[in-house]
């Protein structure tokens, strides 16, 4: 088993004691880090970082130079699977992400073909190796991917949407098509996580972002179920230990109770619905990681460490608290903002866990 310096974060997620709650950031390196939009403008665009394992690697350490944060988490983006799956994924600035070849019909989901992950994706998996020997033991990597309805709506939309109303037309006028485009994301998404394990990374989360845009029923089919076929497909232990798996829908609220009954290991929770409330959904059956609102991030270094100090008072006494954001950190703010945010959870979570 590789020798792991500081396991906090393995040791919450599978809720067992630890002295201190950990923290790691979603989106921790991005935008709003100047040493990030360096390597990004020398690189051209983003996704020659994502390409590139030197500047990947590069870019992911960047924000544990600067924090005391329990982990690190592979730089890439959810849409990397769509794009090796032949939909052409470009980035216009200002924009977001963009499909040249969106799926709209029966006939193009027909037309998609499960990759060889390691053919299309082995930029990804080299990334992990070479981050995995940069970090050398200090904190563990975390590996990622999107849930199959989230990157379906980027899929099925060919870009951002807010609506989501042409794949909820899909979901209503041809539902067998949707079904197969879901199942076949979820069985390339599992194959590309349970690659991105063997190649090094210790823990594993999926981001439905978008699984909050659905009816409470229509979630449980078309995202939640789709989330179930890759818990149950993941290779849940590796070099002698656990991986634990984090999913996390935005806007989830009294759903996280579906949620805890997957066998995943922890869930990630949003800033709507307090820790205290998040517990007794999934009733300790798994592990919390959250939930500070961004916003809280452009107050005043006072105002930050009550909002850590509400957080970690929410959640209460015991193990299995992952201090985060309740989604990711934005690109305006003041990087020192986040070193306060960073200090506060070091100072005031270790009275939780006496
Ligand atoms: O201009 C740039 O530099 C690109 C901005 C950017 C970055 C920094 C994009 C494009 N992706 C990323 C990296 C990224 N994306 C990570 C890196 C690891 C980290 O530090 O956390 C991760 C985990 C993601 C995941 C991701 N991409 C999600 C799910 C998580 C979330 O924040 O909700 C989603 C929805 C995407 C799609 C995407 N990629 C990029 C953007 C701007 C978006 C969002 C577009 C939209 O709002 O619809």
């Amino acid at each position: 088993m590789a020798r792991l310096e500081n396991d906090l974060l393995l040791r919450a997620l599978l809720r067992e004691p630890v002295p201190r709650t950990p923290v790691w950031i979603m989106r921790q390196a991005g935008r709003y880090l100047p040493e990030y939009r360096r390597v990004r403008e020398q690189a051209g665009d983003f996704m020659s970082v994502c390409c590139n394992p030197d500047l990947a690697c590069e870019v992911t350490m960047q924000p544990l130079r600067r924090y005391k944060l329990d982990a690190a988490i592979l730089f890439s983006d959810i849409l990397t699977v769509p794009d090796a799956m032949g939909l052409g994924l470009y980035f216009v600035a200002g924009e977001g992400p963009q499909f040249e070849r969106p799926v709209r019909t029966a006939a193009d989901v027909r037309a998609l073909r499960r990759p060889d992950v390691e053919r299309a994706l082995g930029y990804v998996f080299e990334a992990v190796r070479t981050i995995r020997r940069e970090l050398n033991g200090r904190v563990p990597l975390i590996g990622f991917a999107g849930s199959p309805w989230t990157v379906a709506t980027y899929m099925v939309e060919g870009r951002s949407s807010r609506d989501f109303a042409t794949i909820k037309r899909m979901a209503t006028a041809e539902p067998a098509a949707l079904q197969s485009l879901l199942d076949l994301v979820a069985a390339t998404t599992t194959d590309y996580l349970n690659a991105q394990i063997a190649a090094g990374a210790q823990a594993v989360m999926v981001f439905d972002t978008w699984g909050g845009a659905l009816q409470a029923d229509d979630y449980r089919r078309f995202s939640l179920a789709s989330m179930q076929q890759i818990v149950d497909g993941l290779v849940r232990e590796h070099d002698g230990r656990r991986v634990p798996v984090i999913l996390f829908t935005k806007g989830a609220g009294a759903l996280l109770a579906d949620m805890a009954s997957t066998g995943c290991d922890a869930l990630g929770v949003d800033w709507t619905t307090d820790l205290a409330t998040a517990r007794r959904y999934v009733e300790d059956k798994v592990a919390l990681q959250g939930n500070l609102d961004p916003a809280t991030l452009r107050e005043s270094p006072e105002m930050i460490r009550r909002g850590v100090a509400a957080v970690l008072a929410s959640y209460g006494n015991g193990p299995g608290h992952v201090f985060n954001l309740g989604h990711g950190i934005t690109p305006d703010i003041d990087p020192a903002h986040l070193g306060v945010l960073i200090d506060a959870v070091h100072e005031l979570s270790p009275q939780y866990h006496r």
